[in-house]
Order: structure tokens, then C-alpha cells, then sequence
């Protein structure tokens, strides 16, 4: 029903169908620096917001470069190459395809996770809503698809739990951030992530950030590179920007799964997600 997800298959991975496949194979060569903060996250995990905030932090927040978002599965390696440093870089890519030279040089890794309910939701209204995934489905017939990894970029809980393993490995310098605490207590969460990209930050800084990167802000005055592709004229990427929006989608049953589906990853128990269960 609503046909099949348009994506591009690569060695088992899916991808939107607006990533070159032979780009994302020489990724694996892309030369990271040092001073590179890598923002890792799964779609829909509030990729753009942790970008904004990042950049504010090692920028400035009143010296932005023009364009914030810099996509390693997006942009060709020579403009990714011309960017300044110190460049805050972001992929939705999973842990085994990251580049190496980001774990060779010991850059900082942000990884940014956010409620899986929340993130199924918001996945679904952002494929309903472009015309490039070719999918009009209803919720009922995505919700498997999102449990199943049947998704660009997989299954979420694979991806989190890749994560959680290489942070207990403590292998990589890797710091989480959860979109539930930027949106309870901005001013905690922020300071804690200046001390571990190692920027000064006042609280008044911080004010200024969460002012700044406000939802009804960014959705305002961001440009939306995929506004253009809108199936409704709304924006695929602004949409809610709100804590718990899938209490209004999920049935029971539903519920019921991806509980399951939590406890067979072994995300359930897992103090480091707590509040995501
Ligand atoms: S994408 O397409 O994967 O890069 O999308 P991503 O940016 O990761 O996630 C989009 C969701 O993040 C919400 N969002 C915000 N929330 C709070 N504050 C700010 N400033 C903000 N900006 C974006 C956005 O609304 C999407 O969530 P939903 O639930 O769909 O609203």
C-alpha cells in the first residue's frame, strides 16, 4: 500500500535517492582535520538545530558562515575542502560507513539521538511530503518499514545501538546529545556540549543560542533546501520541533513494538538512552 520507498541501495544500505552512490563509496577516502566536529546523526533527530547550535558555539553566533549545514553525503569533497577551519561537518551515515580519517586524527564526534518514536513520526511526514521518495503510504504501512529498517539509513535501532558500543569502547571521542534535553533544559545541555568542543560559553551566550536556534526562529529565517520539493508547500524540515508529537500517531499495538523491538537490541535498559525509553 502506497507503494515502495524510492531509495538508493548501496552494499545493504539505503539512501535517499539524491545521494550518488559512487560519492558515498569515496567517502571512505575523504580527509578529515583535526579541529573537525563531526555531527552524526539518524534522520529527523534534529540534525539541523544541533548544527546551528554547534557552529554558534565554535563561530560565534553572530558570525555565521552563510550556509551552516554541510552534509558529508551531499557535497563534493572539493567544497567541503574550501570550507575554514574549524569545520562542523554532519552525516546521517551509520558507524561502519563513517570515514576513517575522522577516527584517525581523533576528531570531536557528536552524535545526536532523539526519542525513536518522535524521530518515526517526523520520518514519515518527511517522506509523505517530498516527491523524490515517491511514497503515499499511510502511517500504518511506514510504521514497519521504520522498525524494520526498511528506511534510508536503516534501522534507528541498529544505528544506536552501533553507537552506544563505540562510546563504551571508548575507542573514539565521541560526545551524545539528546534533542529531549536541549528541550528541558537548553542552558545545561549546551554548557556540556562547549566543554566538550572545548569553547568558552557564558550563560549569556547560551541565552543568546537558544534565542537564535528557537524553533519558531530557525523555521523562519533558515533556508530550506528542500522546500522546493514540497509535496503541500510546507517545510519537510520545520514542521513540530516538539517533544512527544508520536502520543498522537502510535496505536497500542504500535507501542507495544517498538518496546519489543527496544528490548531485542538491548536498548531498553540502557541507562545512557534513559530518556529515550
Ligand atoms: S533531517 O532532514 O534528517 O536533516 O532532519 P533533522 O534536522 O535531523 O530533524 C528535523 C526535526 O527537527 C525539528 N527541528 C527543531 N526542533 C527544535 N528546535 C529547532 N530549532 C528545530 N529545527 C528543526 C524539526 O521540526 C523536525 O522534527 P518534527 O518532529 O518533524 O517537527
Amino acid at each position: 500500500r502506497g507503494g515502495c520507498l524510492n531509495m538508493l541501495e548501496d552494499a545493504g544500505y539505503y539512501f535517499s535517492p539524491n545521494v550518488q552512490s559512487d560519492h558515498i563509496l569515496n567517502l571512505q577516502n575523504f580527509k578529515a582535520r583535526s579541529d573537525d566536529v563531526l555531527l552524526v546523526s539518524y534522520p529527523k533527530s534534529g540534525t539541523h538545530w544541533f548544527s546551528e547550535i554547534t557552529t554558534m558555539l565554535i563561530h560565534g553566533y553572530w558570525n555565521l558562515p552563510p550556509e551552516t549545514m554541510k552534509h558529508l553525503e551531499y557535497f563534493p569533497a572539493n567544497i567541503l575542502n574550501e570550507i575554514p577551519s574549524p569545520r562542523v561537518l554532519n552525516t546521517h551515515l551509520p558507524y561502519p560507513r563513517i570515514p576513517l580519517d575522522f577516527f584517525r586524527k581523533r576528531c570531536k564526534i557528536v552524535v545526536i539521538m532523539r526519542n525513536p518514536r518522535d524521530v518515526a513520526v517526523s520520518y514519515y511526514k518527511f517522506i509523505s511530503n517530498l516527491s523524490v521518495w515517491n511514497y503515499s503510504g499511510h502511517w500504518d504501512s511506514f510504521f514497519p518499514l521504520f522498525l524494520n529498517g526498511n528506511v534510508p539509513y536503516n534501522s534507528w535501532f541498529e544505528h544506536t545501538e552501533n553507537w552506544l558500543k563505540v562510546i563504551k569502547s571508548g575507542k573514539h571521542n565521541v560526545h551524545v546529545v539528546f534533542y529531549e534535553d536541549f528541550q528541558s533544559d537548553f542552558q545545561d545541555a549546551c554548557r556540556k556540549l562547549a566543554d566538550f568542543l572545548e569553547v568558552p560559553c557564558s550563560p549569556e551566550l547560551i541565552d543568546a543560542i537558544h534565542r537564535e536556534t528557537s524553533f519558531a526562529n530557525m523555521k523562519q529565517n533558515k533556508e530550506d533546501f528542500c522546500l522546493h520539493l514540497s509535496k503541500n508547500g510546507q517545510s519537510p524540515i520545520y514542521r513540530k520541533g516538539e517533544v512527544g508529537d508520536w502520543q498522537n500517531w502510535f496505536t497500542p499495538e504500535q507501542i507495544d513494538l517498538i518496546d519489543q523491538e527496544m528490548e531485542s537490541w538491548g536498548l531498553h535498559t540502557d541507562p545512557r538512552i534513559r530518556c529515550l525509553v
